[in-house]
């Protein structure tokens, strides 16, 4: 749980403490955490800046989604075989357009590619030496009906081998234990952007009469056990057996493990994420009968949620293996996925682990 309580003190005449100017801003935040990186040059602040930047971007074009042409769908498909919302292919466009500019990155992975992104440098200080993998804008389908969706990213380095002239797209393929930083922006009652460079996890809220991220949430640690599961139950009945048990365990009486737990499912990720990070719980999308290797996509959205998690104190696993170890061959593959409160993501794989022994042990 954060441990910043707010003294939303006013100056009296209405003026809030940001316009006082005692929250911090992502910039200044950024630069003087800047020299934990060894030969720090200031890029990786510049990368975070523009991704600040387009978060920025695709929050004014949220905001005013009923407004302008960009609810529904392109009427295209993505590489995922999902139909592609007009704000995927705006939030895919601003921040692909916001690291090209800004010259820190030299390769995208993104949803709405099929394969990474090879840029060109232009920053001064010669070709961008970052990569960034992308969820544009998760649970995008929620739009429509003003439900809170999100955008994760993942930021590696690029390898010593990797040659500008021959760009190697797999060079985006490194295990979760690599990335440099991750973050997600969840554009909710109020937009916040959360990240961590594996010094902890900070959370900043967007003030949007001054345009900037403040520090709002400092050092976020997640609680080791919570009561809320997120989970879509409608798939009950093709969750593996150790899965129904511990949902059924999750929703039994016993108030001195303060249950039955309570069900909390947006439908949309980085919501459901942002929650239990806050207030302890676990997310599950494990593998069903429609998703046989899961949902939720490895490079951008279980690394760095699950970077995240265990920054806060928490876990991430596909049931059986910790997310960050799990060797990537596919920019786009798929994961089971069970992450949050680390007491709840250990008890899952406890009841996955014993059905997977007696199933072993059937003759
Ligand atoms: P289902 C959105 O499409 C998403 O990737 C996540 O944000 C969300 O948690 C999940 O899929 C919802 O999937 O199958 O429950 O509708």
């Amino acid at each position: 749980m954060t441990n910043q309580s707010h003294s939303w003190s006013h100056a009296g005449d209405g003026t809030s403490e940001a316009e006082l100017g005692s929250f911090k801003t992502l910039e200044q935040f950024i630069l003087e955490r800047q020299d934990q990186f060894s030969h720090s040059t200031g890029a990786f602040s510049r990368l975070l800046r523009d991704i600040g930047l387009a978060a920025k971007t695709v929050n004014r074009d949220m905001r005013r989604a009923g407004l302008i042409d960009v609810y529904g769908s392109t009427g295209e498909t993505n590489v995922q075989g999902e139909v592609q919302q007009k704000m995927d292919a705006l939030a895919h466009r601003e921040f692909t357009r916001a690291l090209r500019r800004g010259g820190e990155c030299c390769l995208i992975g993104s949803e709405e590619h099929a394969e990474a992104i090879p840029l060109s440098g232009t920053s001064e200080e010669g070709d961008g030496k970052y990569i960034v993998l992308l969820d544009p804008l998760d649970g995008s389908s929620n739009i429509d009906v003003n439900v809170s969706v999100g955008t994760i990213f993942s930021i590696y380095r690029l390898p010593d081998e990797y040659s500008k002239d021959e760009p190697d797209p797999d060079a985006a393929l490194q295990p979760g234990t690599q990335q440099v930083a991750a973050g997600y922006v969840v554009y909710g009652s109020s937009t916040m952007l959360v990240y961590t460079t594996g010094n902890g996890v900070n959370g900043f809220t967007l003030d949007p009469s001054i345009g900037e991220f403040l520090l709002s949430h400092p050092d976020i640690q997640t609680p080791t056990r919570g009561r809320l599961f997120s989970i879509n139950s409608g798939y009950y009945h093709s969750f593996e057996e150790g899965l129904r048990e511990y949902l059924d365990w999750l929703q039994e009486r016993d108030p001195e493990t303060n249950r039955p737990a309570k069900t909390r499912y947006i439908g949309s990720f980085v919501s459901d994420f942002h929650r239990n990070l806050l207030k302890g719980g676990i997310y599950m999308y494990p593998a069903t009968e429609g998703s046989p290797d899961g949902k939720l996509r490895l490079m951008y959205e279980a690394n760095p949620m699950g970077f995240i998690a265990e920054q806060a104190g928490g876990a991430a696993s596909d049931g059986h293996t910790r997310i960050l170890e799990k060797t990537p061959d596919k920019l786009h593959q798929r994961t089971p996925l069970f992450i949050g409160s680390e007491e709840m993501v250990r008890r899952a794989e406890s009841f996955l682990e014993e059905t997977s022994d007696r199933a072993s042990a059937r003759p």
